[in-house]
């Protein structure tokens, strides 16, 4: 049996059904260990909630590092999303070098920005830091929004498929070897992924559905990561994590009220059959 270990990168927002809250237990019912290693420390998360406390651990993280060195601990694939601070991103660089097994990934998610604006926590020096980040891993996992300030193209809501194209080229020139782009639609009622890898594009259409959640890019990033964990290719990952995030939308759509996450809990069952047919 291989003893497959994931760390993932990201905030605690205590309440909110984002970041850690929402990796922790989808990486862990894909069958695989998560290891966390907490960006901050948020009460809630920061789209929609007022006065929320948020606490940087950014300077909690060189110990940790060292005593996993002296530890001798390693990791299969790691996953960065939400992190505390633009100093973060060195730190990040540092544990893609020294702590990811051979022939393990590195994937990240820059989890900074949707409908075309940054989240409140976020400037342009750190979308500046992102893209060093992208540059050195091996899947960039980013919405349209974060993946048009990482390559300094507009924003747009309606486009074609050249457009598409060239900003994945645009993440490509930062360094990423590989792209998963997610909430690419061109017809009314779907959207989809955009996957670039070996030099091929791929796209798969999915349902759009109209009660947007917050925290779905987590959802579907920590879906994504699991599949990979267990041998899926990207394109057969990205859309494993598609149909899981469609599951968890449709399943927050039974509620009234439910406005600050979606409720993937539901259907956590089913991600593993999504996984292994
Ligand atoms: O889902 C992304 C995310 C993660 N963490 C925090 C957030 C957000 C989105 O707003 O505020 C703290």
């Amino acid at each position: 049996m291989k003893d497959i270990k994931v760390l993932t990168i990201q905030d605690i927002s205590c309440v909110g059904q984002c970041s850690l809250t929402v990796a922790l237990p989808i990486i862990s019912a894909c069958g695989v260990e998560t290891c966390v290693l907490p960006s901050a420390v948020l009460s809630t998360h920061t789209a929609g909630f007022k006065n929320f406390t948020f606490r940087d651990l950014t300077s909690d993280i060189p110990a940790i590092f060292n005593h996993w060195k002296n530890e001798g601990l390693s990791f299969d694939a790691v996953y960065t999303g939400y992190l505390g601070s633009a100093e973060q991103i060195e730190y990040m660089i540092t544990l893609a070098k020294n702590s990811i097994k051979d022939g393990g990934k590195f994937i990240v998610d820059p989890a900074f920005a949707d409908n075309g604006k940054l989240y409140p926590a976020f400037d342009l020096n750190y979308v500046n830091e992102m893209k060093r980040l992208v540059a050195v891993c091996d899947v960039v996992v980013p919405n349209l929004s974060e993946a048009c300030f990482l390559c300094g193209i507009e924003y747009k809501t309606e486009y074609d498929e050249s457009y598409v194209k060239s900003v994945v080229d645009g993440l490509v020139s930062l360094g990423a070897k590989s792209v998963v782009l997610t909430g690419i639609g061109y017809e009314k009622g779907y959207t989809g992924i955009v996957t670039f890898e070996n030099g091929v594009y791929s796209y798969y259409k999915h349902e759009f559905l109209p009660n947007s959640c917050h925290g779905t890019g987590d959802i579907y990033a920590s879906a994504f990561v699991g599949a990979v964990v267990n041998g899926k290719s990207l394109y057969d990952a990205s859309v494993v994590a598609a149909d899981f995030t469609v599951l968890a939308i449709k399943e927050t759509a039974k509620y009234d009220n439910h406005w600050y996450g979606a409720k993937f809990e539901p259907v956590l069952y089913k991600l593993n059959s999504l996984i292994n047919g």
